[in-house]
């Protein structure tokens, strides 16, 4: 039974959306014997006020006050934008307000397909969340790189090592070979600690070997180890462990962590730089079905507070998503300011001040592309790779050198093999993978 066109009605074209308005961009298909209209409809209602059928306790100061108004409806493209009023939610409170608009839409059996593409949060909602307590400035000046991406590797195997091999990795690779090491060494997402590479003994080996390397070449190494932990104390115990050794990073699993971790962490204002690594983020965000964008949760992490965050890497590497869908990540993450775009299904966000997160390329990475990756994304970048270093046929050492020469001349704009005539490190790394054209 279906008595929506007996209910409450959202469709409002004539509707000027408040400053203080929530808006959604939705992309949908219907299945068979549902209008287009109806699923706007009953968007609006599931994720605000309504319900599936007439209800008695229903008031008109409830539908004054608290109805959203769909403003927009391109059947052709499948998309409906849905503008909500802030008193509809508790603007510091993110979980609260995806339940809401990402939340039983997402389910809802009249629909064959839905994509939250795009939320436009307003100043309110922004001023209410922490924000990054560093940002791209505070990250440069902490691991003390002006001017050029920050370099980094992911040791590899991901899991295997023991804490002692883990260390020696890192060694290799903050080293390089003549002064030509990488700035950032990284736990990979699925090491925590497991029995033969337990947390402490690995943090005490590798900040010892980080010093070591800093008093030996003189230049800043930063060491980003993964606390990762589904019970949150435990996951504090690992960042102060982290603090007294020295460390000026946490790296966040921030997906499988959940939003409630992610800005309890950040509340506590431990000082350290939060690196955010996305996995898991594809059974949410990976098209088609039933899908939130990477947009969305990358306005949502920067709202909670990261500084670093995963956002692909403009297609040069081994995950999914181009160019198109990179830029608009880096465009939402960098800048204060950012206007709507057609093509690639975004709003358009103003941040009001809020401080920028410094975009992480990384996945599939090799020397050879990384001025394409630079080209694309800027130089204000984490540009890492973990079999692009370690995969290099003479090894981690001579591999992290590779990576910081192409970074070289991706900063310079050299062309690329000329820049690696000289260079056997480089040139072997170009020999073994190319450049991606
Ligand atoms: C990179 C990486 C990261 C990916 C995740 C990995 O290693 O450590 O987890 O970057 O993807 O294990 O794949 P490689 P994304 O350089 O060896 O590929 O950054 O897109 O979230
Ligand atoms: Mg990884």
């Amino acid at each position: 039974m279906n008595e929506y066109k007996d209910m409450l009605h959202y469709y409002d074209p004539d509707y000027k959306p408040k400053d203080s308005d929530i808006i959604c961009l939705y992309k949908y298909e219907m299945k068979e014997g549902h209008e287009f209209g109806e699923g706007a409809e009953q968007l609006a209602a599931e994720s605000s006020i309504g319900t599936w059928t007439k209800i008695g306790t229903m008031n008109d100061d409830i539908a004054k006050t608290l109805k959203p108004h769909v403003i927009k409806l391109e059947e052709e493209k499948g998309l409906a934008t849905i503008a909500y009023p802030i008193e509809l939610f508790e603007v510091n409170n993110m979980s609260g307000i995806l339940s809401s608009i990402c939340g039983n839409i997402l389910g809802m059996k009249i629909l064959e397909s839905l994509r939250v593409c795009d939320i436009k949060f307003p100043k309110v909602v922004i001023d209410a969340m922490p924000g990054p307590a560093h940002g791209i400035e505070g990250v440069r000046k902490i691991c003390k790189v002006e001017g050029r991406p920050l370099t980094g590797t992911i040791v590899k195997p991901k899991v295997g090592l023991t804490w002692e091999q883990h260390a020696e990795v890192g060694r290799q690779a903050w080293s390089g070979v003549d002064g030509k090491g990488l700035d950032i060494v990284k736990d990979d997402e699925n090491l925590t600690s497991q029995d033969f590479n337990d947390f402490d003994s690995r943090m005490k080996a590798t900040f010892k070997v980080r010093d070591e390397i800093e008093s030996e070449t003189g230049q800043k190494k930063t060491y980003l180890a993964n606390i990762t932990h589904s019970d949150f104390d435990e996951m504090m115990r690992r960042n102060d462990l982290i603090k007294e050794l020295g460390g000026e990073v946490c790296m966040l699993d921030v997906v499988t962590l959940g939003f409630s971790a992610v800005h309890s962490y950040r509340l506590k204002n431990t000082g350290q730089i939060i690196h955010a690594h996305r996995a898991m983020h594809g059974a949410i965000t990976r098209p088609p079905g039933f899908t939130i964008s990477m947009l969305v949760l990358a306005k949502v992490y920067r709202m909670l507070g990261v500084d670093l965050l995963h956002v692909g890497t403009a297609g040069a590497g081994k995950m999914e998503g181009g160019a198109l869908e990179t830029m608009a990540l880096v465009d939402n993450i960098e800048k204060d300011s950012v206007e709507a775009n057609s093509e690639a299904e975004t709003l358009g966000q103003e941040w009001f001040g809020m401080k920028p997160v410094m975009a992480v390329a990384s996945g599939g990475l090799y020397p050879g592309v990384i001025p394409k990756v630079v080209k694309h994304m800027g130089k204000d970048i984490v540009c890492q790779m973990g079999g692009g270093c370690h995969g290099h046929p003479e090894g981690t050492q001579v591999g992290a050198s590779a990576v910081v020469m192409a970074t070289e001349a991706a900063v310079s704009g050299e062309d690329l093999d000329k820049y690696a005539e000289d260079k056997p490190a480089l040139k072997t790394a170009l020999e073994k993978w190319g450049t991606g054209k």
